[in-house]
């Protein structure tokens, strides 16, 4: 077996603090999704928006890696085949546990994204002060991230990863999104071999053709150790 591709979700930084949102308490039970992570609620409401992201945002920084994405990390450095950790979270505990071969297919709360002329910069302080994009000078900053309607990015890049994987491993996602959802039958039908490692049966649960179910921080380690 020479090549992995690894899908991460937010229950792999759940146990880092970090909520997730389709969970008992999660982000959707507290916020309406069409108003905080469509382009029309953004429209209609950029304040609302903006304070969520902003809320995310400090909230993330105070977080850290928990032993999930640093098993992940020591299977980065150590596996000499192809890697890719494609993952759904706009957090940044992968890069921070140590992992390099990282795709943020939702975005990342580390940058802004202007609207005027599409340039991503360093997201800097509270964007409900409507700081100017330091490329244009224009206030038409929003967080760089996908949100329902929107196309995912690095799409090529994943489809081909998948294409060429032995194995495909998806982490803590509630399999309700798409076109993440879709992964592992994409794999199945390339002859890839699934797993799923997650705290509960997920809606996809059944496409895999092995899963575990328990906290991440314990699963992970014991799979990648
Ligand atoms: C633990 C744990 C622990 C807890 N240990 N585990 C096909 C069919 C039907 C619909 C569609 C389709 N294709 C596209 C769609 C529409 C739509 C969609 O999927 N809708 C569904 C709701 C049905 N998809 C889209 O719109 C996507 N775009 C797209 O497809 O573009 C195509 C296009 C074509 C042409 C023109 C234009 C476009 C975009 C989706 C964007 C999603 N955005 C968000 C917000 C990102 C920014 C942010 O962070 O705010 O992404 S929504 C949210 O959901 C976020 C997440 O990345 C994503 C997935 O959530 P995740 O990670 O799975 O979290 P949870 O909470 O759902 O699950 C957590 C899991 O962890 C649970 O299972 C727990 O049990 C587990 N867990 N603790 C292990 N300790």
């Amino acid at each position: 077996m020479r090549n992995i591709v690894i899908l991460t979700g937010a229950g792999i930084s759940a146990e880092s603090g970090i909520d997730t949102f389709r969970d008992a308490g999660g982000l959707w039970e507290q916020h309406r999704v069409e108003d905080v992570a469509t382009p029309e609620g953004f429209a209609r409401d950029p304040d609302l928006v903006l304070r969520f992201y902003d809320m995310r945002r400090e909230a993330i920084q105070t977080k850290q890696p928990n032993p999930a994405h640093e098993a992940l990390a020591r299977l980065d450095r150590d596996w000499d085949g192809e890697l890719l950790i494609v993952t759904q979270n706009v957090d940044d505990l992968h890069e921070r546990a140590g992992a390099g071969r990282v795709l943020h297919m939702h975005g990342t709360h580390l940058n802004a994204w202007c609207t005027a002329c599409d340039a991503r910069t360093p997201w800097k302080g509270p964007m409900i002060d409507r700081p100017a994009c330091p490329e244009c000078g224009a206030r038409s900053l929003r967080p760089d991230v996908v949100w329902f309607g929107e196309m995912p990015y690095e799409m090529d890049r994943i489809h081909t990863a998948l294409r060429q994987a032995d194995l495909f491993v998806s982490i803590g996602t509630s399999g309700a999104v798409y076109p993440a959802a879709g992964f592992v039958q994409e794999a199945r039908a390339m002859r890839v071999r699934t797993l799923e490692l997650n705290l509960e049966a997920s809606q996809g649960s059944r496409w895999f053709h092995e899963t575990r179910q328990g906290p991440a921080s314990q699963l992970v380690p014991q799979w990648v150790d």
